[in-house]
């Protein structure tokens, strides 16, 4: 395989701007010198952790780790105790990639820590032979429905075909200057936001957070697209009829991608009013990375994913497993993809990597989908009630339930999402308290959950009951857990 960064190597980039953390920066000349060394230095590692703050830092120590050809974990630096030892347990790094004067969680204390000094100018070095397409480049951790997150293993040439995808549907190029507020653990604000510029050779400017006056700010300044999660573009919607302009720097902007949730086609049209401009969005996920997207030169239909990538098998198969033939744009079926841009297994986890997949090879995303006459995808729903996306982020319900058992004011718990404007979906809890004559506050059971968890995962609204509703065979029956409006 090529390798996955061709202008760290060539001279033709080496001035042009890489990576922009606010004031900070990098050309390719001084990243290739940074992460070359920085990748000598780790080669042996069997594995290594990055403490993924949206910083330059991380940028550069996932960067180091494929050029090394070591797998890379990013941890969320938000992760609390519980989903950080479960992540350090399952994937056993060697060492952990830092921004200097972080202070890391105990939990790592046991790691050999090596701060990352972007401002090194070491004499380049030899580059480590290419490794073989499937060896793993990194190592996502997502949530299922039930139990802890499982880390899914994207091997090298996954990275480099989504990429390259990608840039044949959005015509992206060395030319384009991206912008993005996304956090650095995840594929679509690392994958997508940070390596997809440096494979094309064009650059990114990294916000720190979002922030819709500093999205106008970039975009105003020579930035040519932007990705965001829907809840960021509901946030640029609320905001646009009273800022002309955020309104006239979206206008300007070459393209608005959307991912990792539905857009509501409302926001699309309000975004689309106000600017001139589309957004399109692009579907896919941790095990297979891009599976679909509207193409720059094809047609921004609001409520859909558009068309599979190329290289993408993309098919939706009934309940019975039968495929379905012909596009109607009614026949719900599950998507099931198949290609160069799948994972290869759930870390340790030989059953969810089996049960993940058909005997012929397919993956089952567990999203449902009907396909338009022409092919067009629409996402419909999913399988998993147990699924919940907020933010843009996967929570598993299982996994917030047992968190919240694990609190003594507990004594049942059921967690289900339900629709918020903002977030796509909230999180909510429904508790059985210890004591009912002094149950746990909201607030102290968000606290729980953010810690052992993470912030993103804890119950935005709790419902107290004085017990679940359960059949006959004792399993909770969360469809009779509604709010009522
Ligand atoms: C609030 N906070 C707390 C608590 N309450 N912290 C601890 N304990 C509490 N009880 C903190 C939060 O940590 C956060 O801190 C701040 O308060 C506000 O948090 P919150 O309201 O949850 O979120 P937000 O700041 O409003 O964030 C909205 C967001 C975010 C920016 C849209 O959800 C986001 O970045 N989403 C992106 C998700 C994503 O990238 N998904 C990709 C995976 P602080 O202020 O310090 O931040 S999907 C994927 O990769 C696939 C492949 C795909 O298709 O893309
Ligand atoms: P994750 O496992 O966190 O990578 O999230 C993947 C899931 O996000 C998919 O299975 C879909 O349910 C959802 N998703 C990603 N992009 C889109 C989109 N454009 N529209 C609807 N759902 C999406």
């Amino acid at each position: 395989m090529s390798p996955l960064f061709p202008a760290l190597t060539g001279e033709a980039r080496a001035e042009r701007p890489a990576l922009r953390f606010g004031d900070r920066s990098l050309t390719y000349a001084e990243l290739a010198a940074v992460t070359g060394a920085l990748a000598a230095r780790i080669r042996d590692a069997g594995r290594v952790a990055v403490w993924a703050t949206p910083t330059l830092e991380t940028a550069v120590g996932v960067v180091a780790a494929l050029l090394a050809g070591v797998p890379a974990v990013p941890l969320n630096p938000k992760s609390g105790e519980s989903e950080l030892g479960h992540i350090l347990k399952d994937s056993a790094p060697a060492l952990v990639l830092t921004a200097p004067d972080t202070e890391l969680p105990v939990a790592l204390g046991e790691l050999e820590r090596v701060d990352i000094d972007v401002r090194e100018r070491p004499a380049p070095r030899p580059a480590a032979d290419e490794p073989s397409p499937t060896a793993p480049a990194l190592i996502v951790y997502t949530s299922g429905t039930t139990g802890p997150p499982k880390g899914a293993v994207i091997p090298r040439r996954a990275v480099a075909t989504t990429l390259d995808a990608l840039a044949d549907a959005w015509q992206w190029t060395a030319d384009d200057v991206l912008v993005h507020a996304l956090p650095l653990f995840h594929v679509h604000g690392l994958i997508l936001g940070i390596l997809g510029p440096l494979r094309r050779g064009g650059s990114v400017r990294h916000l720190g957070r979002f922030d819709t006056a500093a999205v106008a700010r970039e975009l105003s300044a020579g930035a040519t697209m932007l990705f965001g999660v829907p809840t960021m573009y509901h946030r640029i919607a609320e905001t646009l009829p009273t800022d002309p302009e955020l309104a006239r720097a979206l206008g300007r902007a070459r393209l608005l991608v959307s991912g990792s949730a539905a857009l509501p086609v409302h926001d699309h049209e309000r975004i689309a009013a106000a600017t001139g401009r589309r957004v399109i969005e692009r579907y896919g996920m941790t095990e297979t990375l891009m599976n679909t997207s509207v193409r720059a030169d094809g047609e921004p239909r609001a409520g859909t994913v558009g068309l599979p990538l190329p290289g993408v098998e993309l098919r939706l198969v009934e309940d019975d497993g039968a495929p379905l033939t012909g596009y109607d744009g009614e026949s719900v079926g599950e998507i099931q993809v198949r290609g160069p841009n799948l994972f290869t297994e759930y870390l340790n986890r030989p059953d969810a990597t089996a049960a993940a997949f058909t005997p012929d090879g397919w993956f089952r995303t567990g999203d449902m989908a009907v396909r338009d006459p022409d092919g067009y995808v629409r996402i419909v729903g999913r399988k998993a009630t147990d699924l919940i996306k907020s933010g843009g982020y996967k929570i598993g319900a299982g996994e917030i339930e047992n968190a919240l058992l694990e609190h003594p004011g507990v004594r049942e718990a059921a967690v289900t999402g339900e629709p918020d404007p903002d977030l796509g979906e909230r999180v909510v809890a429904w508790i059985v308290s210890t004591d009912p004559q002094f149950p746990p506050l909201a607030s102290e059971l968000a606290a729980h959950v953010a810690t052992h968890l993470s912030p993103h995962k804890r119950p935005r609204i709790v419902h107290y009951l004085a017990a679940l509703p359960r059949n006959d065979m004792g399993k909770i029956m969360k469809r009779a857990l509604k709010t009522d409006e």
